[in-house]
């Protein structure tokens, strides 16, 4: 959440740092800001309330621009303190304006610090956690210190989990960036060097970067990245080449970041299961580097859409390796006092690799002794640094806030997990391994053809929710965590109540909702639980609910029930959950924008949570 960005070099300073911005949009978008130096010794701030594009246009509005801009910062705000106006927007300027930061983060102990601060006569300008940084550089450089001394002191003095980036007046061409637990990257240039919270907001300048660890700071010029930790011992990294291509993060012809992301969900799956499918038909997870024989317990800690990939993992590690499994929302378990030991295999899932309370959760288990291992979609995010192995989800980048490539290809990765469980424990027999094997290999065809199936239908799926006022979305087996994700899907970006439930558990409150104005969506997959589903959607049609089936399309009573039927293939259990969940990335899409809503952009949030 928040977005920062800086730059120190030629003449493309304000290029830069609006490509910078846009790519990071998706980190939050209640107001976007700019600090330059156009020139020695001054320093000029622009910032705007609401989404990137009112500063955009403030931008344009400068016909003589800034000049030949020195270097620069910037920022998308996600506010945490202070309602999203103009005076919380960032950059936040310390004594006469003439140092100027942008933060990721929130700063635990800022009270204190502005108490401080008030006490030595320094005015408030904004609500925000943010405003202490500036103030207390401004005090020390006034003091006589330089920009990187002021900064590694006061950094040392926060509290909480921050990335801040600073510029000063008086220090020409130089940007000063430094982090504790919020992500941070240095962009290596030809003359110029820059600085994000991710690698994607800077592809289209550089594929060169040097990460900044926990404690640490850079001090960038447009020749130069010095290193050094808060305290001020320098030091030394090597740079790493990121081959993301700069095109995974355009459009290209989609109408918006969701759209393009639900279609490229068979080549994420493909992707994720490459090199891990052994020609023996066999499941090869050795890069994990982690023992699995001697699992004992498994316990999954994930948050939202990463939680019910999480539900899905347990399904499956408890059918194919025996072994219980818990799954916990992260910032519970984190709190929790957790019960650990190296038999205990704690599997971290974030997309980001950056989420905040998974990041202490997998502190936690370490803390208890358990080994930890982490499901990311992104290479050299913190959640890698921490965990004691990896197994990469590999979508590249996912740009919507709403999740969904990294959700099918996060399901794969534990499915793998599974199998290989299953394997080392010698609870799967070699022929059911290399069948389930077999039914991993058809995922990507799959759900190709359930986009293409339903594709046709959605429109009159959708109308069912232009009168709603809240759906219901009903599973049974590895279709209830299914049925979860669908109703986060609709809530998150078409802002309307959908609850997840169990089908049979329906009857225990939920169905006190039904009506014909609460849509039921209902998933139907195989065998036992979709014949109890039928007789619970049966019961909600008694009391005037209209639904939806996701659905074989030969299950004629399921089409029988419905008012509409979004049609799947036919597929084998391993691979149920990744068709059924298309049709509904797909219908929260066609219900947010017939109700005209930003689907990448929802309201109030944000991509990576990097905050509690
Ligand atoms: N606390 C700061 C920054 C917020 C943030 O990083 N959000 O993700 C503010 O409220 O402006």
């Amino acid at each position: 959440m928040c977005g920062i960005v800086g730059y120190v070099g030629g003449s493309r300073s304000i290029e830069v740092l609006m490509e910078g911005l846009q790519r990071l949009e998706y980190r939050g978008y209640d107001s976007a800001g700019l600090a330059v130096q156009p020139g020695e010794g001054r320093l000029e701030v622009l910032r705007r309330v609401g989404p990137l594009r009112e500063l955009e246009r403030a931008v344009a509005e400068r016909n003589g621009g800034f000049g030949e801009v020195l270097a620069g910062i910037g920022h998308t705000r996600w506010a945490t303190h202070g309602r999203p106006s103009e005076e919380n927007a960032h950059p936040h300027v310390g004594g006469d304006g003439r140092v100027a930061v942008v933060h990721n983060g929130i700063v635990e102990n800022h009270a204190e610090l502005r108490k401080g601060l008030e006490r030595r006569g320094v005015g408030f300008r904004s609500e925000t956690d943010t405003e202490v940084i500036a103030h207390l550089l401004a005090e020390r450089l006034e003091g006589g210190a330089s920009l990187a001394e002021a900064f590694g002191e006061v950094m040392e003095m926060l509290e909480g989990a921050f990335a801040v980036a600073a510029i000063s007046a008086d220090e020409p061409g130089t940007v000063v960036a430094g982090r504790r637990q919020s992500p941070l990257v240095v962009g290596l240039g030809e003359g110029e060097n820059f600085l994000a919270s991710g690698v994607p907001a800077l592809l289209g300048f550089t594929h060169r970067f040097v990460l900044v660890e926990n404690d640490e700071m850079a001090v960038v010029t447009r020749s130069s990245v010095e290193l050094r930790r808060f305290g001020g011992e320098p030091v030394e990294r090597e740079p790493f080449e990121v081959d993301w291509d700069p095109e995974a993060v355009e459009l290209g012809g989609f109408p918006d970041y969701m759209s393009k992301e639900i279609h490229e969900q068979p080549q994420a799956i493909r992707a994720t299961l490459d090199g891990r499918l052994g020609e023996d038909g066999m499941v090869d997870l050795s890069e994990v580097g982690i023992d699995l024989s001697g699992v004992e317990r498994v316990v999954v800690v994930a948050c939202g859409t990463a939680y019910h990939a999480g539900l899905l993992g347990k399904y499956f590690i408890e059918r194919y390796a025996r072994v219980p499994v818990e799954v916990a929302v992260a910032s519970e378990y984190r709190y929790s006092d957790p019960v650990g030991d190296p038999g205990t295999l704690v599997v971290a899932i974030s997309q980001s690799g950056e989420t905040t309370d998974t990041l202490a959760a997998v502190d936690a288990a370490k803390g208890c002794g358990a080994r930890v291992l982490a499901i990311t979609n992104t290479r050299g995010s913190l959640i890698t640094r921490e965990a004691d192995g990896v197994l990469l989800t590999r979508t590249g980048p996912e740009i919507c806030v709403a999740a969904t490539k990294t959700f099918v290809a996060q399901v794969v990765a534990l499915d793998l997990l599974a199998m290989e469980l299953g394997r080392s424990r010698e609870t799967l027999a070699e022929e059911r391994l290399r069948e389930l094997v077999g039914e991993l290999r058809l995922a990507p065809e799959r759900v190709q053809e359930a986009i293409e199936s339903v594709s046709g239908r959605l429109d009159e799926a959708s109308a069912l929710f232009e009168e709603a006022r809240c759906s219901l979305f009903l599973g049974r087996g590895v279709a209830y965590p299914v049925a979860l994700e669908g109703a986060l899907k609709l809530k998150e970006i078409s802002y309307l109540p959908a609850e997840g439930y169990p089908a049979g558990e329906m009857k225990h409150g939920p169905i006190a909702l039904i009506d014909e104005r609460c849509p039921v969506v209902a998933l139907f997959g195989s065998g036992i639980h979709r014949e109890k589903t039928l007789s619970n959607v049966q019961e909600t049609v008694a009391r005037g609910a209209r639904v939806v089936a996701v659905a074989f399309p030969d299950d004629e009573e399921a089409s029988g029930v419905a008012s509409v039927v979004l049609p799947v293939p036919r597929v084998p259990e391993t691979i149920v959950p990744l068709v059924l969940t298309v049709p509904l990335q797909m219908l929260a899409h066609e219900v947010a924008t017939d109700r005209g809503l930003d689907v990448d952009k929802p309201r109030n949030l944000a991509k990576s949570v990097t905050v509690e």
